[in-house]
């Protein structure tokens, strides 16, 4: 008998280290974790853990033979500017590693004759604003809108969310004859924050970037202008959006994916934030003209009314709760600062 599980892939990473918390304290879970890297210390015990490649088919023919995925959280990516610097390794990781998770989604869905709910986090990346004007103008983006994305990790993410609708729609089986039932979900994330861990490889990561050397002590030159604007998110809010979409009743969904946002800010309000919480922080602007390129191609807000009308998304934190009650106090406590 196979063991049912939750699998989460690129557990190692931001959003995966805080949802392996959240879903380890839900009762009947047994999670299935999986990433390149081992998991932190503090992890240890929640989840049954895998240090291996989303590539590595071999290894998930051993994992199937073994386990029943219930649910996979697909997270694991090379983001934007990393992906800038290495995109056919980016294409392979988050293309082709998708591929091979949706196919193994379908085969899952076949031998468990139920379906497979497999959820993919996307992220503002997959808009292209042509230029600031209209960055500017068109500042409450919707799903359908400027999706001409100019990064290998926007176009990596855009295709990979027609890869899962197509395998949840359209794909077929041909030579077994049985249904194939992959119920792909999948949320388009503005940048994100988390108080517990510091991003790699983005480009929204001069947000997190310049609180966390705040708190540090350290001085941080930030690699856009003071007047560049996304949107943000605070890392609890992220996590529940992925739980709210996994456990949306089907019928409710009017979409396959969805926007889903907090509050927008330039670079110089992140500042002044920053500054009002530890007073001390040295922030400076160092534009990076690919950087800032890549963050000017984002929108400067998100419509995320389809996620809200079909299953009830809305964020707990807004801006001055993100700040006051999650970022600085977490932030600050773990780098033994008093606020
Ligand atoms: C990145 O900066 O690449 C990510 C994202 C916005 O998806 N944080």
């Amino acid at each position: 008998m196979r063991k049912k599980v939750i699998l989460i892939t690129g557990a190692a990473g931001e959003i995966g280290q805080a949802l392996i918390r959240v879903l380890s304290e839900a009762p009947n879970h047994e999670l299935l974790t999986l990433d390149l890297n081992p998991l932190p210390a503090e992890l240890n015990g929640l989840s049954t853990h895998i240090q291996g490649d989303i590539l590595d088919t071999n290894l998930f023919a051993r994992l199937v033979t073994e386990y029943d995925f219930d649910t996979i959280f697909h997270l694991a990516a090379l983001l934007s500017t990393r992906a800038e610097f290495a995109p056919e390794l980016a294409h392979r990781v988050n293309v082709d590693g998708t591929l091979n998770l949706l196919r193994v989604a379908a085969e899952q869905s076949q031998r468990r004759g139920q379906s497979v709910k497999f959820i993919f986090p996307s992220s503002i990346a997959v808009y292209g604003m042509p230029d600031l004007e209209i960055k500017m103008r068109d500042n409450q983006v919707r799903e359908w809108e400027w999706n001409y994305p100019t990064t290998m990790y926007g176009c990596n993410k855009l295709y990979c969310e027609l890869l899962g609708t197509y395998f949840s729609r359209h794909y077929q089986q041909l030579a077994t004859n049985r249904p194939v039932m992959v119920d792909f979900r999948s949320v388009r994330f503005p940048g994100l924050i988390s108080a517990f861990t510091v991003p790699t490889g983005g480009t929204s990561d001069y947000g997190p970037e310049m609180l966390h050397a705040a708190a540090k002590g350290e001085p941080y030159a930030c690699f856009v202008r003071e007047d560049t604007i996304i949107p943000f998110m605070a890392m609890p809010d992220a996590v529940t959006a992925l739980l709210r979409l996994a456990e949306a009743p089907r019928e409710q969904l009017s979409r396959l994916v969805y926007n889903v946002t907090s509050f927008s800010l330039t670079a110089a309000e992140f500042k002044e934030r920053v500054i009002a919480a530890f007073p001390d922080a040295q922030i400076t602007f160092k534009p990076d003209v690919q950087r800032q390129g890549i963050v000017d191609s984002w929108p400067a807000g998100l419509n995320d009314q389809a996620a809200r009308r079909d299953w009830g998304w809305e964020p707990a934190y807004d801006v001055d709760r993100a700040f006051e009650e999650y970022l600085v106090p977490n932030i600050a406590q773990r780098y033994g600062r008093s606020v």
